[in-house]
């Protein structure tokens, strides 16, 4: 019995994929088809795939054609299998052409020819493209059009912002600079909200009523009560109202979210962040050092312990009226967790999880998280875990605020409530409850 065996991602499965299915097939007598992860075609940069695994698996069951199905996980599992099956012949389409050919070594290797005029990309982006505008003053817009540009299915419909310092001039060059906030409006599908975040409210508020699905950089608005009637606005219109904290679309941070709900290192005890950055990345007199770290670092601490914390006490180092350090600490039923960000001080910006049979540690900077190391006491038992990220993970932020629209599943990493006790926080801080100087 002749085996042969072929891998791809088979997203939105289509006649040039079918075609190569028939042609693997007639290599020999049993065919095995690999189909990729999600999270290895992640790192191999594949990052708009549109179907989950599970549907990618039925789609290519159903052609009928694969005598066994398998998942491809991680980089070299094609030589594991090929001795694991005892594959005879390796093959894939010839847009692969010399790729693997150090394949030969265990098996034959025959390259396809490639069904010209139909891609799955082809596909995503003839879909209905959502035209995104931007509305903000910082720096970080720049990130957001640079990384628009490697997700299917969005295009930067244009700026509007109240001074345009901070934008780059190639920017300022390629896209329309809107003259008011309601013309941005009008010529978007999407709003992605970088301003102060005293305007976040209004602005949300503005883009929903005119049916306009909304992410918004952290914080969403700087009350409680605000934050949850922007929730209920844009559910009651069927409209996606994300937070944008881009830590929480990496795929390391979402593998170690789970590690520690399975258990991994026993019961959280604690959780402690540190976020600091002397050059502020947001316009100095817009941000402070709460407001533009905050809602980063309290991310793993809501998401881990909860948002329902016994108290807190907050101490700030304050000049000229804005925070250049804040210390908070948290007490909670079972456990304590405590954050420091600063754009005023340096510090180790690491983030560490203590737990009753080991702990996790994320190193600087961990917000930007694409390894993490999991420990223990006998240290012979530690676990290394890297998972690639590319553009500080804003592309994955924007591919899952896209599926979200297209799906209309608010699929959000961060749930309502914890950006609604962001913003609680938010405002705590801003009235300086329970908060003492130093
Ligand atoms: N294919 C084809 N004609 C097309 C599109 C795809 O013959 N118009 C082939 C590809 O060459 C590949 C298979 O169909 O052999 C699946 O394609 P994709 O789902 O795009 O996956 P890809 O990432 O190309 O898979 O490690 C090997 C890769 O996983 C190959």
């Amino acid at each position: 019995m002749v085996k042969v065996i072929t891998y791809g991602t088979y997203d939105l499965l289509h006649y040039g994929h079918i075609r190569l299915l028939e042609r693997a097939k007639a290599l020999g007598d049993y065919l095995i088809v690999g189909v990729t992860a999600d999270g290895f075609d992640q790192t191999r940069g594949k990052i708009n795939v549109h179907q989950s695994l599970m549907e990618r698996i039925e789609a290519v069951k159903a052609t009928g054609l694969a005598d066994e199905i398998i998942v491809e996980e991680y980089e070299g599992q094609k030589i594991d299998d090929i001795i694991k099956y005892d594959v005879d012949i390796f093959t894939v389409g010839d847009d692969w052409q010399g790729k693997f050919d150090y394949l030969n070594e265990y098996c034959k290797v025959v390259y396809l020819e490639r069904t010209e005029g139909i891609s799955s990309s082809e596909i995503r982006s003839k879909e209905r493209e959502i035209s995104l505008g931007l509305i903000g003053e910082s720096q970080v817009l720049n990130k957001i059009i640079n990384e628009s540009k490697f997700v299917n299915g969005i295009k930067i419909s244009g700026i509007y912002a109240l001074n345009t310092k901070r934008i780059n001039q190639e920017n300022l060059d390629s896209y329309k600079l809107y003259s008011s906030y309601d013309e941005l409006l009008n010529n978007s599908d999407a709003i992605y909200i970088i301003s102060r975040p005293k305007y976040h409210y209004e602005q949300i508020k503005k883009a929903l009523l005119n049916n306009k699905h909304v992410m918004c950089e952290a914080p969403i608005s700087t009350s409680k009560e605000e934050t949850e009637e922007l929730f209920a606005l844009a559910k009651e219109r069927g409209l996606i109202l994300f937070t944008a904290i881009k830590t929480a679309y990496s795929t390391a941070y979402n593998r170690l979210k789970v590690l520690v709900k399975s258990g991994k290192i026993g019961k959280v005890i604690s959780v402690d962040a540190t976020c600091t950055s002397l050059e502020s990345r947001i316009d100095e007199n817009t941000w402070s050092s709460f407001l533009e770290w905050g809602p980063t670092a309290l991310l793993p601490i809501f998401q881990l312990l909860g948002t329902d914390y016994l108290s807190k006490s907050i101490i700030s180092h304050i000049e000229n009226d804005r925070d250049k350090f804040t210390k908070i600490d948290f007490r909670y039923e079972t456990s304590v967790a405590s954050l420091k960000v600063a754009n005023g001080a340096k510090s180790e910006g690491d983030l560490v999880i203590t737990g009753t049979k080991g702990y996790i540690y994320v190193p600087a900077p961990w917000w930007k998280m694409d390894y993490f190391e999991v420990r223990y006491e006998n240290q012979s038992s530690n676990q290394r875990y890297f998972y690639q990220l590319d553009g500080e993970g804003i592309r994955y932020e924007l591919v899952a605020f896209a599926k979200a629209i297209e799906t209309k599943k608010n699929t959000a990493c961060i749930i309502d409530l914890v950006s609604s006790e962001i913003a609680n926080l938010v405002n705590d801080f801003i009235k300086q409850k329970d908060v003492k100087l130093i």
